[in-house]
């Protein structure tokens, strides 16, 4: 009886999460917004540390924590397979770089060898937007 008690406690935690009771509402992204990787260009070989400039289109950029329709802040990804949960907060990683000042480019420094970049748009709380905006991944070759 006691196993029982608690698996059904197990299962309503389990349920309250995916349904996410407190999921964080998603600032809507207008139609056709797209960030993309001005340079370096996709294939490129470059030396380090390196440029890499951000695109956006259809949206403007705004500093973290502010509330404008339509905007929000870079997030580099670099050498991740597989993004992070875009259903929370974008973590701050080595590998997920934030850019909540707005900027638009960075100087990044990489070990020789092939790495992939990407960029993610997140809002004011650095929360992906709904739908997401996510460059395509490219790499590039560090001399
Ligand atoms: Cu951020």
């Amino acid at each position: 009886m006691k196993s029982i008690v608690a698996l059904l406690i197990v299962s309503f935690i389990a349920s309250a999460s995916a349904f996410g009771a407190d999921a964080l509402p998603k600032t809507p992204s207008p139609e056709g917004a797209k960030a993309y990787i001005i340079s370096p260009k996709d294939g490129a070989t470059v030396k380090s540390p390196v440029r890499v400039r951000f695109g956006l289109v259809g949206m403007g950029v705004a500093p973290a924590g502010v509330d404008i329709p339509d905007t929000g802040h870079h997030h580099l990804i670099i050498d991740l397979d597989e993004l992070p949960s875009l259903d929370v907060p974008l973590p701050a990683t080595e590998n997920v770089v934030h850019f909540g000042k707005g900027q638009t480019e960075a100087k990044i420094e990489l070990s020789p060898g092939k790495h992939t970049l990407q960029l993610v748009l997140g809002d004011k709380i650095h929360l992906p937007h709904s739908p997401a905006v996510i460059s395509k991944k490219i790499t590039i070759t560090v001399k």
